[in-house]
């Protein structure tokens, strides 16, 4: 018998657009914005080593980190298919100290929407072959449609999301995204440029055995994290776990969704908030993550919840299977009543 025919994202949308109350097909054009320009990024990332693009640029971002040349390319595409389309007012970037202010349409701000977005998370992987990914997170503006976006639209609390979810240009490219009913994964069939829907309603195992922290920094990390870090290696049980650190938040996010697991990025003494931004990494990972049966929090607080003060915020980060991130939870609560 002839296998159903794979579902293109396309098709998806269009499935989907009743999701939306009062859809006007508005939010379908924007995430297929979001596939044209992923499927760019796709074709410059797959040739980095081939074209000098690699490398850095020669300047750094807000974060004082070394810019990859494709930090830059990749931060132009998106933003130029998002303003192109018509279907943002406002786009705020790792890559950009502002917010951008979008103005589309003869009124000049028509669209509802704003997008934050890390462009390239885990550049520096690039120059040696190793995973990277895009991150994407979007609102409904908060401020008077058609006037100019503020930083209030941007300032969000994740838990008003209406849409989350990462490209990751891996052993194949796919884009992982939720608009709040399940998370599902499509991959890029680079023969033909077309996305198919292979991971329907992916979900987290409620626990895992992998966890994803940077040890080397593990002098410096909170006692809380360094007993639960004993704890995950100790002969008990289920136990030891496994470590597994790309460094690449997207590609270890997408394994542990897959396997069960926790990533941790904690605070330690040189960053007393960790090295995660919340608004464009954080809190589209943690929407993912709750929406797959997950849980994200800064080791005390519910990600989503956090209330935003700055554009580039930094927030520890502890997210993954359930039952891991309530474990980790724990040696936390107890380290911080002594
Ligand atoms: P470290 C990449 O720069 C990133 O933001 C995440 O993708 C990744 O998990 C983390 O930082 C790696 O940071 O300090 O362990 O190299």
């Amino acid at each position: 018998m002839s296998e159903r025919p794979l579902q293109t994202l396309g098709e998806f949308l269009i499935d989907r657009q009743d999701d939306f109350q009062y859809s006007t097909g508005e939010f379908s054009r924007l995430l297929s914005a979001i596939r044209l320009a992923s499927k760019v990024v796709n074709r410059e990332v797959n040739k980095a080593g081939i074209v000098d693009i690699a490398g850095a640029a020669g300047n750094q971002n807000i974060q004082g980190e070394e810019q990859q040349k494709l930090d830059v390319i990749a931060n132009e595409i998106f933003i130029t298919a998002l303003s192109q389309r018509e279907v943002v007012c406002g786009i705020a970037s790792e890559e950009n100290d502002d917010f951008i202010d979008i103005k589309c349409g003869e009124n000049g701000h028509l669209s509802k929407y704003v997008v934050l977005i890390d462009p390239l998370d885990g550049s520096s992987n690039i120059d040696v072959n190793v995973s990277v990914g895009t991150i994407f997170s979007i609102y409904r503006r908060v401020t008077e449609p058609g006037t100019p976006v503020q930083l209030q639209d941007f300032l969000q609390k994740g838990v008003n999301q209406i849409a989350a979810g990462y490209v990751i240009y891996g052993s194949s490219t796919m884009i992982v995204y939720t608009t709040g009913n399940g998370v599902n994964g499509f991959t890029l069939d680079p023969s033909l440029g077309t996305y198919y829907l292979s991971h329907p309603n992916m979900m987290f195992p409620k626990t895992g055995k992998i966890y994803s922290i940077n040890e080397g920094n593990y002098i410096k990390f909170p006692q809380g994290v360094k007993n639960y870090l004993k704890y995950c290696q100790m002969e008990e049980g289920d136990r030891p776990y496994t470590s597994r650190y790309i460094g690449s938040l997207v590609a270890d996010f997408h394994r542990n969704m897959l396997k069960g697991g926790i990533y941790i990025y904690p605070s330690y003494s040189q960053a007393p908030n960790g090295k995660l931004r919340l608004l464009y990494e954080c809190n589209p990972m943690a929407f993912l993550a709750e929406q797959a049966g997950g849980k994200a929090t800064d080791g005390f607080r519910r990600i989503l919840e956090i209330e935003p003060t700055e554009l580039h915020q930094r927030i520890p980060f502890f997210c993954g299977s359930v039952d891991m991130v309530e474990k980790a939870e724990e040696f936390m609560r107890i380290d911080s009543v002594k």
